[in-house]
């Protein structure tokens, strides 16, 4: 760390590979909502307008920042990435929260009553999503806005789609930057939801320092069903439509699934992921989520392991750019992009030792064979 910007700066990709992969960045116009919002005659902001203008919790400006963090443009990037540094300081003091589930398992219906619940509370929330298949729906899986029609025209709420369809990297990417501007303009709850796919699941319990699934009571056999994994990510399991006949059956899953979790390690010594009930729908059972959410920031605070998750996220994120770069880069390096498949073939066939093509490759890209050193 050099402490200066220009050098911070230095590390952009220009051609955005790696990184942020945005056929087309959402509008801001489609996602914003809130009392600040302006008819804009769009002049170019400089980073000093955009960074006020988060600060003061100006939403359109706010959209317009988020823009900017997707764009792969890149004069954008470095614009994007000069406004993170002196919005960094302001950002932090939100709780993160992911919510995921399987489609259908009443995300969107979840999210609206509960962001409902916390913004009567004098919460200000923010709800972003990572979808990285999100072209098929046009750009987001936060699309069914009907879905969060009150939660969309509450002024104490921010719902921004999910960035186009892109590699999950720069999805993900996008969506942590768009985290430090929401807090920096003083949101005090970030909701980020995904869709219960491995490897989004994955990268967004990575940025969130309480992650929630969403499950459904199933014909009794759902445990054979779940993914090993999810359980190992989950702060929390909640069974949603616990409501009318379905009541019961949700009842004995959160058992069979408080069994399961009983059965494994928790990723926290001062924490026993817990199972709840609730029904979006009829808005049950959603103070009991929220109460274990806040003890939860109690206990990890109170032991340090809030800052200290927090860090190691921020560091294993530097490290896994750097590995989407470096691959990148490799992969279309002009000396390899067109012999690759060539010496494929020939460790695939057996007519070279995976080792020794390692070297070739190495090589071709200009850093030494330790074979040959
Ligand atoms: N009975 C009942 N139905 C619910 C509940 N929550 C959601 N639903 C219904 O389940 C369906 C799916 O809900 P969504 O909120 O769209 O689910 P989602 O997880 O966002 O789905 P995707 O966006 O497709 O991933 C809708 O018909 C909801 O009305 C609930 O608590 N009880
Ligand atoms: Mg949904």
């Amino acid at each position: 760390m050099t402490g200066t910007r220009k050098p911070a700066l230095e590390g952009l990709d220009p051609e955005g590979s790696g990184s942020a992969l945005f056929i087309d960045p959402p509008a801001p116009k489609a996602s914003s909502s809130g009392p600040k919002k302006r008819p804009t005659a769009r002049r170019e902001l400089s980073v000093e307008d955009y960074v006020q203008g988060v600060l003061n919790k100006d939403l359109a400006i706010m959209s317009r920042a988020i823009t900017m963090v997707e764009s792969r443009n890149l004069s954008h990037q470095l614009l994007a990435q000069e406004m993170l540094l002196k919005l960094l300081p302001h950002a932090g003091g939100a709780k993160r929260v992911g919510i995921s589930g399987v489609p259908g398992v009443g995300k969107s219906t979840f999210i609206e009553a509960f962001g409902r619940k916390l913004t009567n509370e004098g919460h200000h929330v923010a709800v972003l999503a990572v979808d990285p298949s999100s072209s098929r729906t046009g750009g987001s899986i936060l699309g069914d806005k009907t879905r969060m029609a009150k939660l969309s025209a509450d002024p104490k709420a921010f719902i921004r789609p999910s960035p186009s369809a892109g590699r999950l990297g720069g999805v993900a990417r996008a969506t942590r930057e768009t985290m430090v501007i929401c807090e920096a303009a003083g949101f005090d709850i970030l909701l980020i939801e995904t869709v219960g796919t491995g490897q989004s699941e994955t990268m967004v319990a990575d940025m969130v320092d309480f992650f929630l699934v969403l499950m459904l009571a199933g014909s009794g056999d759902e445990l054979q069903g779940i993914k090993k994994g999810i359980l190992e990510l989950a702060d929390m399991i909640v069974v949603n439509k616990a409501d009318g006949d379905n009541e019961r059956k949700a009842q004995i899953a959160a058992r069979d699934y408080a069994n399961a979790l009983h059965l494994m390690t928790a990723a926290s010594a001062h924490w026993n992921p817990p199972v709840l009930t609730c029904s979006a729908m009829k808005h049950k059972g959603l103070d009991d989520i929220w109460d274990k959410i806040t003890d939860h920031w109690s206990l990890l605070t109170e032991h340090g392991e809030i800052s200290e998750k927090r860090q190691q996220q921020q560091i294993r994120w530097m490290w896994s750019m750097v590995e989407d770069r470096l691959m990148d880069a490799l992969k279309h390096h002009p000396k390899l992009h067109a012999s690759l498949p060539e010496i494929e073939k020939a460790v695939s066939s057996g007519h070279l030792t995976p080792t020794l093509a390692v070297g070739q490759i190495l090589t071709a890209f200009g850093l030494n064979d330790p074979l040959k050193t």
